[in-house]
């Protein structure tokens, strides 16, 4: 748990006024004695951080920190440590306690709103008093969560704790299964691999060994065929496979191919929901059927690779596009890290499956996409979209789905 990279674990600050109980919170919720308590006030006097494994998010570091209410030059000075470690955390905790929320505290969280940064507010030592109302709706008024607890008797830690999950950013969350959710032991999963001119020598892509890999770790069975070999596979089988990934390019063949009855997808749409939001990405595949003539669309790549003949973003997409549409589109290519500055004339962007970014990096793109209020979509989920088949692709998770 402690090896987990800085970058991934959430940071997660607890703040308050001197004595609300910070440290008994932190020892309340980790089950632990890691925190220093006692009832004199500043009993913290800087930040500490403490590893924690949050289920079901995963690893988290929470930092007690000094009272907000220190007083004197070192005070002034812990503050200042403090409201630092506010400044870089992923969540907050406010704690207050028998004073309830005063107007400093009530300062502190107007202006967290302003940072945007997610802030709970937790009414320590509820085994006293019961929280006033006047904070209670303080809170409701901003759309803050506000949980009575007692780090005492553990009264509302739990709740707090669930609170915290959901408020983590989405990228925080644990990852979502691959493919193993949708299988289940001794199940046969049917992969189809087009050798093509875009295929790398002598090895498979990163995403057809990932699937392959997570087929293995589920106890499920996995074979490989190209898209020629479907049908001799198929009929050389006792039962039909549990579900058929296919490479999205030949998703069109492969459908034909592999009876209805049978589970299909595509490795495009197992990793738009690997590594970003497969909700998001469908719904900005089917803007596909609003485009209008002149639409700018951008194709975006993670990474610059040479491109080939026949390569995918710069050749296939606008040719696919334009049959589907029957419009004129104006393409523009896209790679690197960033977006380019003037997203919003956009109508759609289209992204690259993402195989080099991590989820946190595709999540933040989705994100400053809707932002800037431009569908998005990814290779492989449009290009179902636009061979028709986007509803067959996208079943085997409506099923699956609990
Ligand atoms: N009754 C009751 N007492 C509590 C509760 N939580 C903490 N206390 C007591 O309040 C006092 C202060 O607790 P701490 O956890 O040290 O408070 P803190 O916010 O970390 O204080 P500083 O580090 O001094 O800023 C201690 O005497 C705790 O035992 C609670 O839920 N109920
Ligand atoms: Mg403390």
């Amino acid at each position: 748990m402690q090896d987990a990279p800085r970058g991934v674990r959430l940071v997660i600050a607890i703040a308050g006024p001197r004595n609300a109980g910070k440290s008994s919170l932190i020892n309340a919720i980790t089950g632990q004695d890691i925190a220093i308590v006692s009832e004199t006030p500043g009993t913290t006097t800087d930040p500490v951080a403490k590893p924690y494994e949050l289920l079901p998010l995963g690893p988290v570091t929470f930092y007690d920190t000094a009272g907000l209410d220190d007083e004197g030059e070192l005070g002034a000075l812990r503050i200042k440590a403090t409201r630092k470690v506010l400044l870089r955390a992923d969540l907050c905790v406010l704690v207050c306690g028998e004073g309830g929320l005063g107007a400093a505290e009530q300062r502190l969280l107007d202006e967290l709103k302003e940072l945007d940064l997610p802030v709970a507010v937790a009414a320590n030592k509820a085994d006293l008093r019961p929280p006033r109302p006047g904070d209670e709706e303080f809170c409701r008024e901003r759309g803050l969560p506000f949980l009575p607890v007692s780090a005492r008797t553990g009264q509302g830690v739990d709740e707090l704790k669930r609170t915290l999950v959901a408020m983590a950013p989405p990228e925080y969350r644990q990852e979502p299964p691959l493919v193993g959710d949708c299988i289940g032991e001794g199940d046969l999963v049917l992969c189809v691999v087009p050798i093509d001119l875009a295929a790398p020598k002598g090895r498979l892509i990163l995403p057809q060994v990932q699937v392959l890999r997570d087929i293995l770790d589920s106890d499920g069975l996995g074979m490989v065929v190209k898209e020629r070999e479907i049908e001799a596979a198929l009929a050389g089988l006792a039962r039909p496979p549990a579900l058929v990934v296919t490479d999205s390019q030949v998703v069109l063949k492969v459908a034909g191919d592999v009876p209805e009855s049978v589970p299909l997808t595509t490795f495009s749409t197992l990793f738009a929901r690997y590594k970003g939001d497969l909700a998001e990405l469908a719904a900005g595949a089917a803007t596909i059927d609003r485009l209008q003539d002149g639409d700018r669309v951008l194709v975006a790549e993670a990474c610059s690779h040479h491109p080939v003949a026949d390569d995918i973003g710069r050749v296939k997409i606008p040719r696919w596009f334009a049959q589907y549409t029957g419009k004129e589109l104006r393409f523009e290519f896209y790679a690197g890290h960033d977006f380019p500055e003037n997203l919003e004339g956009f109508s759609l962007a289209v992204h690259c499956g993402a195989c080099m970014l991590n989820r946190t990096e595709m999540l933040r793109r989705i994100k400053e996409c809707r932002r800037r209020g431009v569908p998005i979509t990814n290779y492989g989920v449009a290009i179902s979209k636009v061979q028709g088949l986007l509803d067959r692709v996208l079943r085997p998770f409506g099923l699956n789905r609990t």
